[in-house]
């Protein structure tokens, strides 16, 4: 038996564990350890390019520096372009296991992260270590642990995370991808997907250490950021279509199970319900401002569309190693991913953000508002004629 073989079997014992502690009620994922055993098994490093000196530092060298995480569509403080050596993030998650109102008449039981659907925002550099603990009170029912997309080996962190309630664990990952990426709750068989359809989710953006760049060396900078995080719940109704209520997330968990195996979700919603982001809670910029929307989606696709605007610059598959799609109409986002798009508002008024599958945007609840002060351009739109009779 080969040394390599040995690493195997040893994470394949520490995966079976790791599933058979995490899932309750008899319900296992037992096909997941083997499909993804090769992908850990395969961790050579590749023949590195010219190297990044500031890759170079061990997060022992490094200052340590707490990111205070703040709940959507906000974005935590931070700098476009990184200033001097890497940083070891710190940063904190609190699992809350809560009923939320998705509707007048919907309720749902979601596994937020720090109380949100999605989680916080996380955003560092690339080359920055982030230092995560995961909080699970004893007022919860769940397991819980974390799989970050921006993060290297052990199931992006998952195997290193779960925790039960009363218990907390603290891992660190080194940011070498650069872009915007999604995370979730992946504990284990069909807690996984149920877990995410109950908003455990959200996401982190790795900036390049420049800063972002259109590709051909010029800068691109923003005034301000917000944070769209979609996500579908699948309530169940009753014979005469009246959505069910339940007494604790375990009373919900069958019936929304079965209700998520028809992959039609009853509701579609931006950051948690339907309607957070609009009346007082729209989104706001001014005309000549460039606004940042990193917008993800854990498990369905989706395509944002901003009505009557554009992304000027598009990163839809969220990798800031790549250059941006210019000034799209409307961009693709598979699910388990997240993007980033950056556009200058040149015209006031009320913008909305949507989902541009209308039918899930405005009869399942996938769509924001921005509001944009400034002064209308007759040059770019003006009505020339009022509604008035034909022939008259
Ligand atoms: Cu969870």
């Amino acid at each position: 038996m080969t040394e390599s073989t040995n690493v195997v079997v040893e994470v394949n014992e520490n995966r079976r564990n790791f599933l058979s502690g995490s899932v309750g009620a008899g319900i296992v994922g037992a096909g997941l350890a083997a499909g993804l055993l090769a992908n850990n098994a395969s961790a050579a490093s590749s023949s590195s390019k010219k190297s990044d000196r500031m890759a170079n530092y061990t997060a022992d060298q490094l200052e340590r520096v707490t990111q205070t995480l703040v709940a959507p569509p906000f974005v935590p403080k931070h700098d476009q372009v990184a200033q001097g050596k890497p940083k070891v993030v710190v940063v904190k998650l609190s699992v809350e296991e809560k009923e939320v109102v998705l509707e007048n008449g919907a309720h749902a039981w979601v596994s937020a992260f720090n109380g949100s659907v999605p989680g916080p925002l996380i955003v560092c550099h690339q080359h920055d270590y982030i230092e995560l603990t995961l909080s699970n009170p004893s007022t919860n029912m769940l397991s819980h642990n974390i799989d970050l997309h921006a993060a290297t080996g052990a199931l992006g962190g998952g195997e290193l995370t779960l925790v039960g309630p009363g218990q907390e664990v603290t891992f660190r990952f080194k940011a070498t991808k650069t872009g915007t990426f999604v995370y979730h709750c992946a504990p284990g068989g069909v807690m996984i997907p149920w877990h995410v359809a109950m908003g455990m989710a959200g996401a982190i953006m790795v900036l390049p250490r420049d800063g972002l760049s259109d590709g051909q060396g010029n800068a691109i900078t923003y005034d301000r950021a917000y944070y769209v995080g979609e996500a579908e719940f699948y309530v169940p109704q009753d014979a005469s279509g009246k959505f069910k209520r339940y007494d604790t997330v375990m009373g919900s968990m069958s019936d929304v199970l079965e209700a998520m195996k028809a992959q039609n979700p009853s509701h579609i919603v931006f950051n948690g319900s339907v309607g957070a982001l609009t009346g007082k809670n729209s989104m706001t910029a001014s005309v000549g401002e460039s606004v940042l929307f990193i917008h993800s989606q854990a498990n369905r696709d989706t395509r944002p569309h901003i009505i009557g605007g554009h992304g000027d610059y598009v990163w839809a598959a969220g990798s800031f190693a790549d250059a941006p799609q210019k000034d799209l109409e409307t961009w693709m986002v598979a699910g388990g991913s997240a993007c980033a798009v950056v556009y200058h508002f040149r015209q006031p008024g009320l913008y909305a953000y949507v989902n541009h599958n209308l039918i899930e945007a405005i009869m399942k609840g996938a769509a924001a508002h921005i509001k944009v002060d400034g002064v209308w351009n007759d040059d770019l739109m003006t009505q020339v004629r009022n509604p008035t009779a034909i022939g008259s």
